[in-house]
């Protein structure tokens, strides 16, 4: 039988005053942070991380966490008119990377380790009433992360995983859709390839992106499912974004790529989105 095991942890890394939840299946193992419920390291196996964290991370004073699988909510990116109606100054993917969030649930047996994350805002900018975020990790011989709303409103979203590499350069992620928005040129573009290898500052939105994606690097192959979005987003800074970005270090970009499960409509809806890693 599959030995599983949850437990409070303060500390992660260098951050070591932070409060986590460790979840433990047999050998694999996840630690999420209660601040944003950051999920920080999946290892699959003992001393097989495949999550990034930045060696800059940092927590306190309203900082976002650099690294792991920052969720992104009720926007994507800067806050649209939708989400602003004042036009106030609004941070970056939202307003839930820097809050506490509370642990609501927790369950460990013989099939999975899980814990539930909620988190509770009656300020939105654009939105009057309550409204209670959740996200649900799910630790089996793969990691399910889910992140859900049942109020019918504007709400964007995005698990931004940061995926840990040997070197950038040998990355490819397949199969994505020929054409994507490119945020560093601001335009639509095309490339009838599937795959996306990243020889420079990279940053696109792929709409209608399949649920099955593959990433393979030098030391992890990895099967990404996803479900619940309208769109999957490739991240990397590149050299100067690296090293000009305060949480980055010089060489940070050869250590990562972002593959994000989004929802970037702004209809009015519920949300359940999730992202399933399985290294295989
Ligand atoms: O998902 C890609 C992106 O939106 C980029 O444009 C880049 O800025 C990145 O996220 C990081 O955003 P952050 O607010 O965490 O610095």
């Amino acid at each position: 039988m599959v030995e599983t095991a949850i437990s409070q942890q303060t500390g992660f890394a260098h951050l070591t005053d932070l409060p986590c939840i460790k979840l433990q299946y047999g050998t694999a193992s996840a630690v999420v942070s209660l601040y944003g419920a950051q999920v920080l390291s999946y290892q699959p196996q003992p001393g097989k991380e495949l999550l990034w964290l930045s060696p800059k991370a940092q927590w306190h004073n309203q900082t976002a966490i650099r690294g792991g699988v920052p969720v992104c909510w009720p926007w994507f990116g800067p806050a649209g008119a939708v989400f602003n109606p004042a036009q106030d100054a609004l941070p970056n993917h939202g307003l839930v990377r820097n809050r506490l969030w509370q642990l609501i649930q927790q369950h460990s047996g013989p099939t999975a380790a899980s814990v539930t994350l909620m988190t509770e805002l009656d300020n939105l900018p654009y939105y009057s009433g309550s409204v209670k975020l959740q996200l649900c990790l799910t630790l089996t011989d793969s990691l399910s992360i889910a992140l859900s709303c049942s109020s019918q409103m504007p709400q964007q979203a995005a698990l931004h995983s940061y995926f840990a590499l040997d070197n950038i350069a040998n990355a490819a992620v397949r199969p994505l859709p020929d054409s994507y928005y490119d945020k560093v040129s601001d335009s639509m573009q095309q490339n009838s390839s599937k795959v996306v290898r990243i020889t420079s500052e990279t940053d696109r939105i792929y709409p209608d992106s399949a649920a099955q994606l593959r990433m393979d690097s030098d030391s992890s192959q990895l099967a990404l499912t996803q479900t619940g979005h309208d769109a999957t987003v490739v991240w990397n800074p590149w050299q100067e974004k690296s090293a000009a970005t305060a949480d980055l270090a010089a060489d940070s970009y050869r250590q990562f790529i972002c593959v994000e499960t989004a929802r970037l409509s702004s209809a009015a809806a519920t949300l359940a989105l999730t992202q399933q890693i399985k290294a295989l």
